[in-house]
């Protein structure tokens, strides 16, 4: 293997664990913020998205680590980091906050041009986001628990019995990367969870796993985790101004453009769902 591209946002949970799967085998990559015209016509923006030298481009964050040569993740445990996926409609408790960050996450290509084209197109997702989550909230269909804390304790408990500073191993596997990874996402925009894994008293060795992980992972440009836990790390990929001017305008015309950018959403969120 020489070289993978991935299609994706590093806001997303799956995007990470895929980015981090990548970083521990040191294999050289590369992140784009727009979906090929492949998996576009298939799946809209789903991501994360990979194609590892010349072949063809697959979704799934669990298929794509084991084609990176990393372990398979029993269904239970892919149920367990999704369930530690709730309070993530609290996102969108502001939405300036929302899209600003989302600015930030700039597309990395090393031709400006090509970047600042993905800048300008890349706030399709976040709209697409940013409207799912406000379905979610609307309809309420995503539970939300008394106690953030509670969809972290089965990882601590895996912990107790894993007898190494990881969950299944002495080094970071797929499950890991998962877990990391959600926590990832959580950070980009503080959410409730990051408050329970900083302060919940069931989660001791969660957060010494946690410290292991950002040691292990400091010089990862994705590493939203390092500001809220020791030891503590700043971010080291941030848009540049242009970057996010140009972002701004992409913005702009998604909003300007709603009856053609909101059906496009509508069609792919609900052909994703009933496939
Ligand atoms: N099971 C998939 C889940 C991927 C997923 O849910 N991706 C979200 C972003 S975090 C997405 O692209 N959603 C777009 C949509 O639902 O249309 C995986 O692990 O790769």
């Amino acid at each position: 293997m020489e070289h993978v591209d991935i299609y994706g946002t590093d806001h997303s949970p799956w995007v990470q664990a895929v980015l981090l799967g990548l970083y521990e085998a040191k294999i050289d990559h590369r992140l784009r913020s727009v979906p090929p015209l492949q998996t576009f016509l298939k799946a809209g923006i789903m991501m994360p998205a990979a194609k590892i030298d010349d072949g063809a481009w697959h979704l799934e964050s669990t298929d794509i680590l084991v084609s990176l040569g990393f372990d398979a993740v029993p269904k239970e445990h892919q149920r367990l980091v999704m369930s530690s996926w709730r309070g993530l409609i609290h996102r969108v408790d502001s939405s300036a906050l929302f899209w600003s960050n989302f600015s930030l996450a700039g597309d990395r290509h090393p031709s400006y041009l090509r970047r600042q084209i993905s800048n300008l197109l890349r706030p399709f997702m976040p709209l697409t986001f940013f409207l799912l989550i406000h379905f979610l909230r609307l309809t309420g269909r995503s539970s939300i628990p008394k106690n953030f804390g509670d969809q972290f304790v089965p990882f601590e408990d895996m912990l107790k019995s894993s007898g190494t500073p990881y969950l299944c191993g002495d080094k970071p596997n797929s499950l890991d990367f998962l877990l990391f990874g959600m926590i990832q996402s959580h950070c980009t925009t503080y959410v409730p969870p990051v408050h329970a894994l900083q302060t919940d008293k069931r989660l001791p060795l969660l957060r010494a796993w946690l410290a292991t992980m950002q040691e292990r992972f400091k010089g990862y440009g994705h590493l939203y985790s390092g500001v809220y836990f020791p030891p503590h790390t700043l971010r080291q990929e941030i848009a540049t101004g242009s970057e996010r001017l140009v972002f701004w305008i992409g913005a702009t015309l998604m909003v300007v453009a709603f009856p053609i950018t909101v059906p496009l959403i509508i069609f792919f969120s609900v052909r994703n769902r009933i496939r």
